[in-house]
This record gives structure tokens, sequence and C-alpha cells, in this order.
């Protein structure tokens, strides 16, 4: 069977693409490497006390921290070094489901995108439409474990911050406070899995196939004439064809995309290099005249994020998260089964702030705080109640100018090469000065105590010394960048990648630029205002 459209990797791109495209009536193939997820996806990966349900790991929120302390944690690639989703939904099935609205700002020439990007409103609201945040995500209403809103209205309000719907304004992002938002719906994790595939699912020209592995595209030189994948169902020798006129869509997201454009003999020559070394994929790379020469896996960046750990009496620390899995609190479990209500309705999430801060480049940067009972790690040598801890994150948000490189090693496994976080040392003072503000209403809260960085430590020494690793915040962007130069970007303002006639990527990978907020929100209406850009592009199916 031969498609319009082949689009690689069921995640938050791949999913709304594909919906999309067969609304317009294209034939749709969808191919993901991993398999189902949530229970209605037909996926059964339950907690010992949720067995017998429909309710996966991946449906019920407070699951979410027991992704990071699972024995055997499947669910993530195993052949990218950072984390990645590889299941249908991709990061959307195992993210925090932090949920924010794109801001005007996020779209701007300023921020990197190309003009013909910046009236997103209409994407954004299609997403909307599709899916609505919320910030009280239990169905009966309600907030719980609600203590560390309490202690940050304290910490915030001296400050200068303003508390607010957070979704409802979403361009007010200076000295700002509200409730964190998610993409959940009924109590259960939703995305674009349980938006929009489910009416792509209902159409006759869109079929899914999951397990399915892309190595490559098939090309004769800029037309690409295939996919090549593992399943030789879909094709002689596994490789899925194309009606005339046919196009590819890569939504493998910023590592698996990267990986895909290697061994199609598309990026930077020490990666195709690595391709060509590999044994087994050298097989199908194209000859060296037929390679195209892009910057892909260049210019990612990706939030730098620090912890901060403190303990104050009236949190409920939840014993970290501990034994959501194996041994809940019973009352939260039976509330959850019930009817979806309680603790178990949300990820570990309870509060997000943002504050504005003017580098000394003139460039202006934002400072993000997200705020969870419980910690990672505490690293202190005072004592401390172990059941009253709760954790900020602070993120360099939007205006960060840093970048690094992800790629391949001789494996062809996924890793960053370059770390994006800190090259500029601007990017560095503006949190270090965000943290500084942070702490320096701490005395004004009655009882609240920073246990790490602990009194030993200043926060310029904590800040130098933090480990490079623990400053990734999972939101790599700009592997294939969007722009007008292939020189410095990978995909056109079409997101057609630069030297082909008929290959398009749809993820994380080509937003030139961190937006305001973590990402998900923002992808979701980059692929909303792509997928219009492709289907109005003539010479398409
Ligand atoms: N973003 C948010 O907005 N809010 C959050 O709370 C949040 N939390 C996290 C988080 O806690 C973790 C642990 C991670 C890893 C990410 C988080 N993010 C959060 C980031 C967000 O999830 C990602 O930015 C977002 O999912 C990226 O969307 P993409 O469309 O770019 O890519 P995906 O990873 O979602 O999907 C790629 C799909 O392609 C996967 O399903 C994968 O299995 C598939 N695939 C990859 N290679 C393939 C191949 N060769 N063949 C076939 N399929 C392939
Ligand atoms: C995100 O956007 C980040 O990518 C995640 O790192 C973050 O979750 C979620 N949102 C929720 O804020 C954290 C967990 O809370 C930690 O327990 C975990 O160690 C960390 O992700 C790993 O990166």
């Amino acid at each position: 069977t031969a498609y319009d459209y082949v689009i690689v990797g069921a995640g938050v791109g791949g999913i709304i693409a594909a919906d999309r495209l067969s609304e317009a009536g294209k034939k749709v193939l969808l191919l993901e490497r991993g398999g189902p997820s949530t229970g209605e996806t037909g996926g059964h990966y339950n907690a010992p006390w949720a067995m017998g349900t429909n309710l996966t790991k991946f449906d019920i929120p407070g699951l979410f921290e027991s992704l990071f302390s699972d024995p055997d944690p499947w669910y993530w690639c195993q052949d990218v070094t950072v984390f990645a989703g590889c299941l249908l939904g991709g990061g959307a099935t195992l993210n925090g489901g932090l949920y924010w609205y794109p801001t005007d700002a996020d779209f701007s020439v300023e921020n990197g995108w190309p003009s013909g990007w910046q009236d997103h409103a209409q994407y954004t609201n299609a997403v909307i439409a599709r899916l609505p945040s919320t910030d009280h995500p239990s169905t009966d209403g309600q907030r719980y474990l609600e203590q560390t809103f309490g202690v940050m209205q304290q910490l915030l309000e001296p400050q200068g911050y303003r508390q607010l719907t957070i979704n409802d304004e979403p361009n007010s992002k200076d000295h700002v406070y509200g409730h964190s938002a998610f993409d959940f719906i009924d109590g259960k994790r939703a995305g674009p899995v349980a938006t929009y595939l489910q009416t792509a699912k209902v159409r006759p020209n869109f079929t899914y196939k999951d397990f399915v592995y892309v190595s490559s595209v098939v090309r004769n030189g800029s037309q690409i004439t295939g996919v090549r994948t593992n399943d030789t169902s879909l094709g002689s020798g596994g490789v899925v064809s194309l009606t005339p006129n046919g196009r590819v869509i890569l939504s493998s997201g910023s590592y698996g995309t990267s990986r895909i454009l290697f061994q199609s003999g598309i990026g930077p020559s020490d990666m195709l290099a690595l391709v060509k070394n590999n044994v087994e994929a050298a097989v199908h790379l194209p000859l060296q005249s037929q390679w195209i020469n892009l910057p892909v896996g260049m210019n990612v960046s990706d939030n730098p994020s620090i912890n901060l750990v403190f303990t104050h009496p009236s949190v409920d620390s939840y014993d970290n998260w501990a034994d959501v899995w194996t041994d809940p609190r019973p009352a939260d479990a039976a509330q959850y089964l019930k009817n979806q209500s309680g603790v178990f309705a949300s990820a570990s999430p309870r509060v997000n702030f943002w504050r504005a801060y003017a580098g000394s480049d003139g460039i202006t940067r934002f400072m993000q705080g997200t705020v969870r009972p419980g910690a990672g790690s505490v690293d202190t040598t005072n004592p401390y109640n172990a059941s009253q801890v709760f954790t900020i994150t602070a993120y360099l948000s939007q205006g960060v100018t840093s970048r690094g490189r992800l790629g391949v090693n001789g494996s062809l496994t996924g890793m960053p090469l370059v770390n994006p976080w800190f090259q500029d040392p601007v990017d560095k003072a503006v949190l270090l000065e965000g943290i500084k503000d942070i702490v320096s209403g701490i005395s004004a809260v009655p009882n609240l105590t920073l246990i790490t960085p602990d009194n030993h430590t200043t926060i310029d020494a904590y800040v130098d010394t933090y480990d490079p690793a623990s400053m990734d915040s999972n939101h790599w962007v700009g592997a294939a960048k969007i722009g007008t130069d292939p020189t410095t970007a990978v995909v056109n303002t079409n997101a057609k990648v630069f030297g082909t006639n008929n290959l398009f990527v749809i993820d994380a990978s080509i937003i030139p630029a961190l937006p305001m907020g973590n990402p998900q929100g923002m992808i979701m209406s980059v692929a909303e205002q792509a997928t219009a850009k492709i289907l109005a592009l003539v010479g398409g199916p």
C-alpha cells in the first residue's frame, strides 16, 4: 500500500499532524516504534493497587514520580542517554503534564521564529479547543496536597508577585504565580492520545501501526521515495511507499528525528561518517555524493534548571512519592479508584511562577519556578524533617542564549554532544540572580528552611558546582531548527527539510528557541501551524 503522508513517531507532534492530515482527506500512515500506553490504547502496565482496572501507570497522574524510581523503566527510549518516551504518546505519555498555552513572545522574530509564524493565535486556539488545560484536575473540582501553595504565597507576595490563573493570561509572565496547569481530563492523563488520536482513529483513510522502527527515509537525491522500517508487512524490504507527490513527516522527537536524518544522509559530515562506519546502518546510507549537509543537532537548547530543597512544618512531602506504586496511602488510592478524584488525579507539581530579568547583554530572560512536595535528592549536613520536604525547581526559561549540540555515537545511541546549559555566562548570571531572589524571602516566612543547599554552602558555590547532568530539563529543542538559511537551519518556513522536495519535520526539533513554559503546549501549537502550512503547500498529494 502507498500513502500520501507517512508520519514517523506518535508523540506530541506526530499525533496532531496525523489527525489534521487525515481530517483533510489524505491517506495517512502513522508509525510508532513503541507500543500501547494508556488503558484506552491497550496498555496494561498497572500498579498492584489498580489491577483489573483500565488505569495504567500512564493514566494515573499521581504515579508520575514513580516513573523515575521504577526498577524496570522500559518506557524510556533505551538508545537515548537522556529521558525520552518510546511508546504511544511519546513524551506526553510520561511527562509531568505541565501544560502552558504559548505566549505571543514565544513565536516572535526576536525569539528566533521566521516571519510568517507570528500569528499563532488561531493555531493555539485550535489546540485549546481540542484540549483545554485544567489547574484543578481532580474530578470533584477540589485541590489536594496544597500546602506548598500557602508557603509560596508567603514567599512570593512580599516580592511583588501576583496570583493569577496562569493560562487565562498566557502573556503575563513577570512576577506572577498560580496553580500548576495540566493536560489532564477527567482526572486522567490525556494529551494528544486522548484527544487528537481519537478523531484520527475512526477515519478510514488513517492507519496506525505500533512496534515499527524507522531507520531512514529512502531517497533519490532530493526526492523521498519511501520510509525504511523493520516491518516487512509494510512493503518489500520493510520499505513503505508513497503515492505520487507523497510526503514524509518526521515526528520522532529531538533525538529520534536527528538519528533518522543522519541515517538518511542528512546532517553534519561527522555524524554521517559515524553512520558510514556502522556496519548495519552503512548499508542503507546514500552515497556520499548524495549527502545533504545541514546543521542537524546543532543549535539545541534546553532550560538550565536548579533544584532548591526546603522544609516547612505545614508541608506534607507525601513520603517523597516513594510508595505510590506499591504501597499508596489507602484512602487516597481508594478515592482515586472510585471516581478519579484526590491526590492521585494530579502529577507532583503544585505551584508555578515566573519573573523577568534584564541581562547585562540587554536581553530579557525569564525564570520559571515549579514547586512540588518531595525532593529528588537532599544534600545537607544538618538534621531535617523528611516528612516536610518540598522542592522549587528554578528554570531559566525564555531568553536563554546558550546552545549545545546533540547527535549520536558510533552505536547510534542518541546523546548530548555539547551540553547546552550555561554556555553563555549571562544565562548563568541571570539564573543565579533569580535563585538569590527566591531565597532572599525565606526569613520572612516563619519556619521555612532551605536544606539544599544547606547553611554551610553559599548560593554562588551551589550553582557553581551544580552537576550539569542534573541541569537537564528534558526540554530539548532546535535540533532541526526552522529558518530561512540552510547554513543555520534544517527546515524552511514550511517545515520542509532543505535540499529535499518532500521531507518535513513536525516535533520539538524545529523550535528555534525555548518558550516561556514547559514546551508541550507550544509543540502542539507548532504542530497545528506546520500542518496547515504543509497542506497549503503546492505539489503535495
Ligand atoms: N513538557 C511539558 O510541557 N510539561 C511537562 O511537564 C514535561 N515533563 C517532562 C518530563 O517529566 C519528562 C521526564 C520528559 C522526558 C519530558 C517532559 N516534557 C514536558 C517535555 C515534552 O514531553 C517533550 O518536549 C515532548 O514530548 C516532545 O514532543 P515531540 O513531538 O518532539 O516528541 P515525543 O518524544 O513526544 O515523540 C516522539 C515519538 O517518536 C515517540 O513516541 C517515539 O517512540 C517515536 N519514535 C522515535 N524514534 C522513532 C523511530 N525511529 N521510529 C518510529 N518511532 C519513533
Ligand atoms: C518537566 O517539564 C520536566 O521535564 C521534568 O523534569 C519534571 O519532572 C516535570 N516537568 C514536572 O515538573 C521532574 C520530576 O519532578 C523529578 O522527580 C525528576 O527527577 C526530574 O523530572 C527528572 O528530570
